[in-house]
Order: structure tokens, then C-alpha cells, then sequence
């Protein structure tokens, strides 16, 4: 009966909930925009059954000279009883449809495919199932599309690219959310869904994405070519959390089920389409840009540039002697760090803050990273900028 209920007052989309709120697009919109809807119907209702007869009141016993004032009645049981016991049943319904919505949103569905997100300051990085992270990013407002099948470039919104974020329509996908430094909130407006990540703990979210049908995204086409399917959704971190926090954003582009494996494989194996100082620079982009910075100045990790070759001043004589001269030395150096990033410490860098990657980056992703640390010392080989013969 609820359901019921439910579904109306959502599927009404009446002039006042368009008001308020654009179409929802995963499963959970018709409960929580008729929840919505349903405390502004009560909002309005006790508003106007409150003031009117408030004014009216005023009035009608206002002073008049010659009129002795009338005491005021001090109780009345039966308005006393029902000014508690009337909210209270509606404020009951209330919890119970709120908690409804809620463990919907929480309680995942058995086939949902697990999707695990981290926020960090200040950006998001996906983990799809396959070990792909995300393959490609956008503008915001970078491409507004006017008519169908025509283009209109409008300029940049921020100053960084964000990722997008691919879903399966109609299948449930469960976000599974951490943080790597301070609170962040997942936000999915157009999905009716937000969720804080925080450091050293899991939470998640969970829906089922509807219709990938591009014409009415509520994101516009974002930096989408002619032809690339899907239907484009806001992502924002909603909790404040430091300088660039505004540009913290993705797109979640809901494609059809095929659609969203081949693109999920894709870029699972993107590390054999492009050369490999390509391969080095998605890698450092994808995994490794929020603590090296690849321009030379200092971050959470030394900057990759201006490293290679050079010797590396090393915080604990490990007794251990390191050719920092040749690139085999150098090579080894690299790879070391990446599986036992504590083995060797920069001097001037905290130990422990960087987190080993052993068996996280497959031997193309692995040689591709030191193919960009030759790059941005200027001695990378062709053999490194070759782009692979595709496969057949
Ligand atoms: C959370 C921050 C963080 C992330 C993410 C991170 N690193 Fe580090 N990295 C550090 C810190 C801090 C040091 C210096 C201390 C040390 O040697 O462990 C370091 C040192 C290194 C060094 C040694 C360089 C030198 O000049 O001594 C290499 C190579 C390296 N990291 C590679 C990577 C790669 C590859 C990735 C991404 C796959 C990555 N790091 C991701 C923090 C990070
Ligand atoms: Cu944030």
C-alpha cells in the first residue's frame, strides 16, 4: 500500500515537483522524491492551517477601546492531546518511510556489481572489478550539445579534468566508498544519493542506474565525440574539505549493459594500446599524481622530475650500495619502492606514507612508469614512445 502510494505522488511529477527536483534516474527516486514531496505537503499544510486562523485571530479578538479584556483559557486537554499525538503519527510515517529508503540504499541486491570508490584530496579514483580504474576524463561544460547532432563548444568550467565513472543500466551497482585523507561526501544528485568516506573505514551505496538514453542528461554531453553513447550525471563531493574541494567532481555515465562491459574492458587494458611513457603518465595520473607531482616541486613524495640519473640522498645507511648512476641502478631503485616503499627512504620524506603497490600494476604498467621517469628526464628511448601494433 505504501509503495503504492509512493509510486503516485512520484510519478505525478506535478509543477511543484519539478520545482524541486529534476527526474530521478535510479530506482530509488520514486521513494525518496515522494518522501519529499510528501514533507512539503505537510510543511504546507501546517504552515497555512497554523497562520490562517493565527491572522484571523489577531483580528478578530484585537484590543477595542471600551471592550474589557477576555481572560485567556489556560487548558484545553483535547487540544493539548492532539497536538502531540497528530505529529506524532505523522512524524512515525516519516521515520519508517525515510528508513525504508534508506536500507534500500544500503542493502545491496546479490548480482550488484561491486564498484570501489576513494576520495582524496582532491579527487576520485574507481576500482572496477576487473582492476580497471577509470579510462577517461572531461571538462565539465566542455561540449554542450544544442540540437541533436550538433555541437556547440562552450569553454572550460574549473581548472582540472574529471574522471567519468561508468555504470550498467537497469543492473544494481553497489559504490563502495574510503577515504585516503579527510572526510569526503559522494554526492549523485540525479541518483538521489550521498554518502560521507572517511579515513580507515568502509561505506557504501548502493542502486540501480536507469535509462542511458542521452537526450534528457541532466549533464549535458559532457566532452562526449559524436556517437558515444550514454547519459551523463553530476557527481560533487558534498563535504568541505580543503582549497580545491570545488573541483572535486566526476561524471557517472549510465551506459546499456554491453555498452558498459566493453568500455569496463577497455580500459582494463589500456595499458597495451598506448606507448609506454603513455602507460607511465596514466598510471602516475590514475595512481600515484596526488603525492608526486611530475613539474619538480615537493609534494607528500619527491616530484619524479629531475631525479633520474641523479643520486638520491637517502635518509638510513642501509649498508646497501646503490648505483644511482647508471639506470639499472636506477631502475631497481624504482621498482624497490614501488613493492617496499620502505626499504629505502628519501631523506627529507616521511616513511610509511606511501602505500606498496606490489601486485597492483601489471609488468606493462610497471615498465610504463619508468619509461616516463626516463621521459621527464629527457633520455626516453623510441622504443618507449612506440605506440604497440594493435593485437588481432
Ligand atoms: C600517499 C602518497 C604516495 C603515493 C600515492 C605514491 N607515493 Fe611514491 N612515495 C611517497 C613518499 C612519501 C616517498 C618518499 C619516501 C620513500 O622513499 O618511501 C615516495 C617515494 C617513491 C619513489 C622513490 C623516489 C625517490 O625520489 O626517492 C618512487 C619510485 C615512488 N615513490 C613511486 C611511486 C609510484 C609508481 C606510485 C603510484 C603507483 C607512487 N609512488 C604513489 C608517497 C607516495
Ligand atoms: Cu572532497
Amino acid at each position: 500500500m505504501k509503495s503504492t502510494l509512493m509510486l503516485t505522488l512520484a510519478s505525478e511529477r506535478d509543477w511543484l515537483t519539478k520545482l524541486w527536483l529534476k527526474p530521478g534516474n535510479s530506482d530509488l527516486s520514486p521513494s525518496v522524491d515522494g518522501l519529499f514531496m510528501f514533507i512539503m505537503w505537510v510543511c504546507i499544510i501546517s504552515f497555512v492551517a497554523l497562520m490562517v486562523p493565527m491572522c484571523y485571530w489577531a483580528w478578530r479578538w484585537r484590543r477595542k477601546p471600551g471592550v474589557a479584556p477576555i481572560r485567556t483559557p489556560n487548558h484545553n486537554t483535547f487540544l493539548e492531546v492532539s497536538w502531540v499525538v497528530g505529529p506524532l503519527i505523522v512524524v512515525t510515517f516519516i521515520f519508517f518511510w525515510g528508513f525504508y529508503g534508506y536500507i534500500n540504499s544500503q542493502v545491496a541486491k546479490g548480482n550488484a556489481i561491486n564498484i570501489d570508490v576513494t576520495g582524496y584530496k582532491w579527487n576520485w579514483d574507481v576500482l572496477y572489478p576487473n582492476g580497471a580504474g577509470s579510462g577517461q576524463t572531461v571538462y565539465l561544460d566542455d561540449l554542450l550539445v544544442t540540437k541533436p547532432g550538433e555541437t556547440q563548444k562552450t569553454g572550460q568550467r574549473g581548472n582540472a579534468p574529471v574522471k567519468v565513472i561508468v555504470v550498467p543500466e537497469g543492473v544494481p551497482v553497489k559504490f563502495q566508498l574510503k577515504s585516503k585523507d579527510v572526510m569526503h561526501s559522494f554526492y549523485i544528485p540525479d541518483m538521489r544519493l550521498k554518502m560521507d568516506l572517511f579515513p580507515n573505514r568502509y561505506t557504501s551505496m548502493t542502486f540501480t542506474p536507469q535509462n542511458s538514453d542521452p537526450a534528457l542528461s541532466a549533464a549535458g554531453s559532457i566532452g562526449k565525440k559524436p556517437g558515444e553513447k550514454g547519459r551523463d550525471h553530476y557527481i560533487f563531493c558534498a563535504e568541505y574539505c580543503g582549497t580545491s574541494h570545488s573541483e572535486m567532481a566526476a561524471i557517472l555515465r549510465v551506459l546499456p549493459m554491453d555498452e558498459y562491459m566493453k568500455t569496463v574492458e577497455e580500459w582494463g587494458n589500456m595499458a597495451d594500446k598506448l606507448s609506454l611513457v603513455d602507460v607511465g603518465k596514466y598510471v602516475h595520473a590514475q595512481r600515484c599524481a596526488t603525492c608526486h607531482s611530475v613539474d619538480g616541486s615537493k609534494g607528500t613524495g619527491p616530484s619524479w622530475k629531475g631525479f633520474y640519473l641523479q643520486p638520491v640522498p637517502l635518509s638510513v645507511d642501509t649498508g646497501e650500495k646503490v648505483d644511482f648512476s647508471t639506470e639499472a641502478g636506477w631502475n631497481t631503485y624504482i621498482l624497490e619502492s614501488i613493492n617496499y616503499p620502505n626499504a629505502k627512504i628519501h631523506a627529507g620524506y616521511a616513511a610509511g606514507q606511501m602505500p606498496s603497490f606490489m601486485g597492483q600494476l601489471k609488468e606493462r604498467e610497471l615498465a610504463g612508469v619508468v619509461a616516463y621517469f626516463r621521459e621527464l628526464a629527457g633520455k626516453a628511448t623510441d622504443e618507449d614512445r612506440k605506440t604497440p601494433e594493435p593485437k588481432q
